[in-house]
């Protein structure tokens, strides 16, 4: 059994509150709640100023999440949600970590905090350094802290013993900058937060539609007859698709929900703009609700798939697009002999619901022609993810839902520029398209081999082939699977380095050598040697728009980000074909580059200057499957879930609670589901408790079984929810310390977050 350290949070209980469920999201309660977030921050009179700007055009994008703004019609002052509040005023907060706060708080000591105690501790002010042996971060300056950088860097004996890590915050113009550098260096080792999160769906999407994105626009949520919205709990993570999905119920839309959990937002909510309207209890959201087993979600698609196929057999032409389907797609014969395959009574128990149930589903994508659908990490985070992703499109390509209005795939993503740092180039793996244009624009070879995504990092630094890890913004070691593991790997490097705005574990869990690099915020004013900047961003749909702070920053030493990337690029590379301090002076100067390399960016700088920005070319919006290896949209053939759980197993889920990003703790209250004050909770099913003798609230100790080998988290305390038999929940990152670091999904290695296998102990 692995050793437990202070990567893990502290077995710390903060008296935990059950209250009712909430009969609607958002309302009243909401307003409150985000009021007091940010006053408590940041004080009244700048936090209004601070929202005021939120989303709005000429302001700065809401670091909270990368669901898109209207394109036309935007709430004066509230184009903003309770957790984008939340997500602002933990970037304005007036608390500071100085050096000052390091010689008083030695490492060991702030490791020994929970994450909530670690976050409040405020921005980070000036650049520090932790010496080797040292329990004291200390005073560094940039050019010193460059230079040490520089000098590991150019010590090691090849470049792909470096990691440079990318969390999804980081501006169009600082990634295209951070990954030019890192491929002059010479490596392709660019993991990024997109390996655990929406990676299944990039692999799925590219293979049968040609585009690793989403196909449709905010407005389609205007103009269509279905939605599905699978895994994904919007009242907490993308709060402001609520608004769209009621816009599209008024249109007359249906709504079916399909998750493990009765989610409060998707189930009932109050508009946050139309206050009017919170008399009563609210708006019902979901006309069908499917409580599917964790995992059962292919199971499921295939049922619908022969009731479709039935029907269409039964009254042709009734169900199917044939048109669509003759000429823009390849491979519907082997899909249909796969289907004949499967069983009905064979796939129903691996759903956990009832066949009537799945009939009523299946009889609203039959009736209905355009459908969208929805999804985040319920279904990106399993072994067989890429298949439950390629199913969803099986269907929308029978139903030629792909590439007309109102129709189309929509996997809603989760850091504000996440989508765009990929366009930008951070990926382990970029076609050689992108590379030639690179190395024609800038003359010089970048390196072909691929490299390291966030579970081959964690296992080559692990086994010290790699030494050296950058991260550019994130918490690394909270934010991976399998926190021992990697707290080992991290230990092992000769030198960390964390580009961050707020103290966080990663910085505390360090290597040999540690640097912390402070950087600007989002809100913040970036001022070079030109003059004021902005940057750009792309959110879930594929908008490019710009984004503008107007705070001061929090220290007079902050670096913007691409400064930071050209202070250690002329560290570093001995001759380089870059004017990286030209390039930083304007911004501009940037973005003329990603004009001249990625296609799509033609008079970039002036078209992200007109308010709402502009749209990239996205080939499946266009209804044109050219970039696929058939040149059509490819049918696919997918399995179920292979878990198998024996009698006293579960099988385990992390997720978020309502007062969280990621790894950011905003408070200790998971309001929506009846927690209040404690994170240290597991959602069980009443009959399982009642099995393992369990009451509300006892104690017990998880365990995970994974290839034999066994993980263990201690002290949770059971609640007894409406969550199907066998399944259970968890928080991240309480729980990362159960998810074996071999456990990823297929094709795309992304961590199995909500599919760990657990035994469960009480104390
Ligand atoms: N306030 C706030 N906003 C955020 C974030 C945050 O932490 N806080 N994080 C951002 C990021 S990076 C991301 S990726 C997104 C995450 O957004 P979500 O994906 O909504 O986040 P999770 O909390 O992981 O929720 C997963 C949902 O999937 C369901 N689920 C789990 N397993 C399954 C399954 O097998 N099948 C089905 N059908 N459902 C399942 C869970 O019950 C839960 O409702 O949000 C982004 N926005
Ligand atoms: N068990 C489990 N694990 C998961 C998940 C899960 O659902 N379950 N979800 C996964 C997902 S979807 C994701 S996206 C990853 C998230 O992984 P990460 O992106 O690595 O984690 P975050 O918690 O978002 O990173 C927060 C840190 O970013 C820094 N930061 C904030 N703003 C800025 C900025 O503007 N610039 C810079 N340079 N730094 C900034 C702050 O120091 C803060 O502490 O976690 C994954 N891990
Ligand atoms: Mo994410």
């Amino acid at each position: 059994m692995i050793k437990k350290t202070d990567a893990q949070p502290p077995e710390k209980f903060t008296g935990i509150e059950l209250t009712d469920i909430p009969k609607s999201a958002v309302g009243v309660k909401a307003i409150k709640s985000s009021l007091n977030h940010v006053v408590g921050e940041v004080g009244l009179v700048k936090g209004i100023k601070l929202l005021k700007n939120l989303n709005q055009k000429y302001g700065f994008d809401c670091p909270g999440c990368a669901w898109p703004d209207p394109d036309e019609k935007r709430a004066f002052l509230a184009e903003y949600c309770e957790n984008g509040a939340k997500a602002v005023a933990e970037e304005a907060t007036k608390n500071r970590v100085s050096p000052m706060f390091f010689s008083t708080y030695s490492v060991p000591n702030l490791a020994k905090l929970s994450d909530y105690e670690i976050g409040k501790k405020g921005r980070i002010t000036q650049p520090v350094y932790l010496p080797e042996g040292a329990n004291h971060y200390k005073e560094i300056s940039w050019k010193d802290a460059f230079s040490l950088i520089a000098d590991e860097l150019n010590g090691l004996d090849s470049p792909d013993e470096a990691i440079f890590y990318t969390s999804g915050r980081t501006s169009n113009e600082a990634a295209f900058l951070y990954q030019l550098f890192v491929r002059q260096f010479g490596t392709n080792n660019l993991p990024d937060c997109s390996n655990m999160c929406h990676e299944s769906s990039g692999a799925a999407l590219s293979e049968t539609l040609g585009i690793g994105k989403g196909s449709i626009t905010l407005d389609d949520f205007n103009h269509t007859d279905l939605i599905i919205v699978m895994g994904q709990n919007p009242g907490t993570n993308h709060p402001r698709m609520l608004t769209a999905l009621g816009e599209a119920k008024k249109n007359g839309s249906k709504i079916i929900t399909i998750n493990p959990l009765p989610e409060v937002g998707l189930m009932n909510y109050k508009d946050p703009q139309n206050p009017l309207k919170w008399v009563g209890s609210g708006q019902d959201l979901t006309d069908l609700f499917l409580q599917v087993k964790i995992n059962g979600d292919v199971a499921l698609l295939k049922i619908i798939l022969k009731l479709m196929l039935k029907k269409e057999e039964d009254t042709p032409y009734s169900v199917f697009d044939y048109d669509f389907i003759k000429n823009k797609t390849h491979g519907i014969e082997d899909l249909l002999d796969d289907l004949e395959t499967y069983s009905i009574d064979y796939l129903v128990p691996q759903t956990g619901l009832s066949l009537e149930k799945i009939k009523e589903a299946a009889d609203l994508i039959i009736n209905k022609k355009k459908v969208i659908i929805c999804w985040a990490m319920g279904l990106t985070q399993h072994k067989n993810s890429v298949d439950t992703i390629r199913e969803i499109v099986n269907i929308l390509l029978l139903k030629g839902s792909i590439g007309k209005q109102g129709a189309g795939t929509c996997p809603v993503r989760g850091h504000s520029n996440v989508q765009g740092d990929r366009t930008m180039g951070i990926w382990e793996k970029m076609s050689d398209d992108f590379l030639d244009k690179l190395d024609a624009n800038f003359n010089f070879k970048s390196p072909r081999k691929h490299g390291f995504d966030v579970v081959n990092s964690i296992e080559a630094m692990h086994k010290n082939k790699a030494k050296v890890f950058f991260g550019m913004g994130g918490n690394f070691v909270s934010a991976t699977p399998d926190t021992e593991f990697t707290a080992e790997a991290l230990r092992k490097c000769n030198l960390t380095v964390h580009v961050s705005t707020k103290l966080n574990r990663s910085h505390l869990i360090h290597g040999k050598k540690a640097l912390i690099l402070p950087c600007l915020g989002r809100s913040e004013k970036d001022i070079q040697s030109t003059g004021e900047q902005f940057i750009s961003v792309e959110n879930s749909m594929g908008v490019i728009h710009n984004s503008q702070g107007h705070l001061n920053p929090a220290s007079e030493h902050l670096l913007s980000e691409p400064a930071i990337v050209a202070g250690l690029a002329n560290a570093t590379l001995k001759k380089s074909s870059v004017n990286w301090t030209k390039l930083v002076s304007n911004y501009d100067f940037i973005r003329n580059e990603i004009e001249a390399v990625i296609p799509g960016f033609e008079n970039y700088n002036e078209r992200v200057r007109v308010g709402k920005g502009f749209y990239l070319p996205n080939n499946a919006r266009e209804n044109d499957f050219k970039p696929t290896n058939t040149g059509k949209a490819n049918f696919s053939i997918n399995s179920p879930s292979e878990i198998k759980l024996e009698e006293n197993q579960f099988i385990l889920m992390t997720i978020r609670t309502h007062d969280q990003f990621n790894t950011t703790i905003y408070g200790l209250n998971d309001r929506y589901r009846g927690v209040l004050n404690e994170r240290r909770v597991i959602f069980m099913n009443p009959k399982d408790m009642q099995k393992l003798h369990l009451e509300k609230l006892d104690l017990v100790d998880l365990t995970s079984h994974f290839n034999g080998e066994v993980r263990e988290a201690k002290g949770f305390l059971a609640i007894p929810y409406s969550i199907p038999e066998q399944c259970t929940a968890t928080y991240f990152p309480e729980a990362n310390v159960l998810v074996p670091i071999k456990s990823t999904a297929d094709i795309s290695n992304t961590p199995n977050s909500k599919s760990t296998i657990i035994t469960i102990k009480k104390r």
